[in-house]
């Protein structure tokens, strides 16, 4: 996938606050026709992207299916009109308000937010509809979006979608970082990825699950959806449709991670099958020609607890030792929540781990214990989605166990209990290994 098409994939969305919303239906069907007509003017070259936008754009304001294709668009003669009424101000609760600088920023956001050229032609053409006494204020708009300067005194009504603006400028201006994530089968590739995710966007299960690549995108803010690349751009796919377009083969899908770090760096992580399965075969291949081909910057190796020292799991270890730079290696150890502490040590296992990895010719392998089923249940509690009973219950389980000092992994991590404060659930994400693991992951 080419870096334009990420631009628009990984694009958060302000449109849950939006002050149009509370708007009548003919006011926003209004703007939105208005939206439209300078997408269509504007928009060159890209503009199936800029459709896809404005088509969420016009479901989430109008609160209805809503697809830009089927409208007629607004001739010469009636954008005036429609712009009369976005430029007017209104009279609400008492005090005067006026859209016309949110629509500015709509419009700029939908054609030209990464373009400042583009953006500066959009800007002209704008201007005709509004009163000359406000293209002062219009031009300072302009600044702030793309010069990051302050805006004046009077402008209060934009400047929460300026920060925001900002905020996802900046994000985009960063490299991404590439993490592919390897294993055999089932060894809990999708959950360890949901857990560091913190939603459950990757397919989990007990038999062969993931067929196919997939790269799952983080987005610069938490706006409630989640993309999909698939035929066309969808920016609200539903559990269905993620479902579907995983199923069907390679897929990009982005999202806002939900970190234990508040500032985000592009990250793309990705999902690949099993190495080892027999009944599907081109899962290996196709897994194998993802670690080979692909451009990455960490591969994840995860180590599946029940399996250490299965021929199906020193064969791959063989196959990254002879096919990925060493150093772009990291190892984890997975379902660390099935070790009996009086039976059969955590320690010991990291210990054979580690001499096999030497006799592969890594020096001084570090390898990171976690229990990514845990540290998903830690995620999902902390963003208040609702469990059902049996995972309560295994959330109250996992947490019995590990405030026994044998089970706390945060020793092998590099992190302090006093970044989790008094919550008990950060307290357990260190002790399962997932907040140190995230910092490894998604630190700079
Ligand atoms: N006990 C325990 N089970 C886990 C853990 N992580 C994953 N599992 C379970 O292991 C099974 C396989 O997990 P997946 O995440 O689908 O594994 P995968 O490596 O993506 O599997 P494939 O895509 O088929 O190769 C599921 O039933 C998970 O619930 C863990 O930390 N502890
Ligand atoms: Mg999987």
């Amino acid at each position: 996938m080419n870096r334009d098409v990420l631009t628009y994939l990984c694009r958060s969305f302000y449109l849950k606050k939006h002050p149009v919303l509370q708007e009548k239906r003919s006011y926003k069907e209004n703007y939105c026709r208005a939206l439209d007509y300078f997408v269509r003017k504007h928009d060159s070259g890209n503009d199936t992207f800029a459709f896809s936008m404005l088509e969420h754009y016009c479901n989430s304001l109008s609160g209805e299916e809503y697809l830009p294709q089927t409208f007629t668009p607004l001739a010469e003669s009636e954008i005036k009109h429609a712009m009369r009424k976005i430029a007017a101000l209104k009279i609400k609760r008492f005090k005067a308000l006026t859209y016309r600088f949110v629509f500015v920023v709509d419009c700029l956001f939908l054609c030209a937010f990464l373009d400042e050229n583009a953006a500066k032609a959009i800007l002209q053409d704008l201007k005709v509809f509004f009163p000359t006494r406000c293209h002062r204020k219009l031009d300072l708009l302009f600044s702030a979006l793309y010069r990051g300067t302050a805006l004046e005194k009077g402008m209060d009504s934009v400047a929460e979608l300026v920060s925001f603006w900002n905020r996802e400028k900046k994000f985009f201006e960063t490299p991404i970082k590439t993490i592919l994530v390897t294993a055999t089968m089932s060894a809990g590739k999708s959950t360890l990825i949901n857990a560091v995710v913190g939603k459950r966007l990757m397919r989990t299960a007990q038999e062969a699950c993931t067929g196919h690549i997939c790269r799952l995108y983080n987005k610069p803010f938490e706006d409630g959806e989640n993309s999909v690349s698939a035929s066309q751009l969808i920016f609200d796919a539903d559990a269905d449709t993620l479902l579907a377009t995983e199923k069907a083969g390679d897929c990009q899908i982005a999202s806002s991670y939900r970190t234990f770090a508040e500032a985000q760096n592009r990250v793309c992580i990705i999902d690949t099958p099993g190495t080892n399965s027999a009944i599907n075969r081109s899962h290996g291949v196709t897994a194998k020609k993802a670690i080979r081909d692909c451009q990455y910057n960490l591969l994840v190796y995860v180590l599946n607890a029940n399996q250490l020292g299965t021929d199906n799991e020193i064969s791959h270890l063989k196959y990254i030792a002879e096919n990925v730079p060493k150093e772009k290696v990291i190892f984890v150890l997975n379902k660390a929540d099935i070790f009996e502490m009086s039976e059969d040590s955590i320690e010991e296992s990291i210990q054979g781990v580690k001499a096999d990895l030497v006799q592969l010719g890594y020096e001084a392998p570090v390898v990171y214990p976690i229990s990514a089923y845990f540290s998903l249940l830690i995620k999902l509690k902390l963003a208040e989605v609702p469990l059902d009973k049996i995972k309560e219950k295994k959330l109250a389980i996992y947490m019995e166990q590990y405030s026994i000092p044998e089970y706390d992994l945060g020793r092998y991590y590099n992190v302090s209990y006093e970044n989790a404060g008094d919550d008990i659930l950060t307290q357990m994400s260190i002790r399962c290994g997932l907040y140190g693991l995230e910092n490894i992951l998604l630190g700079e």
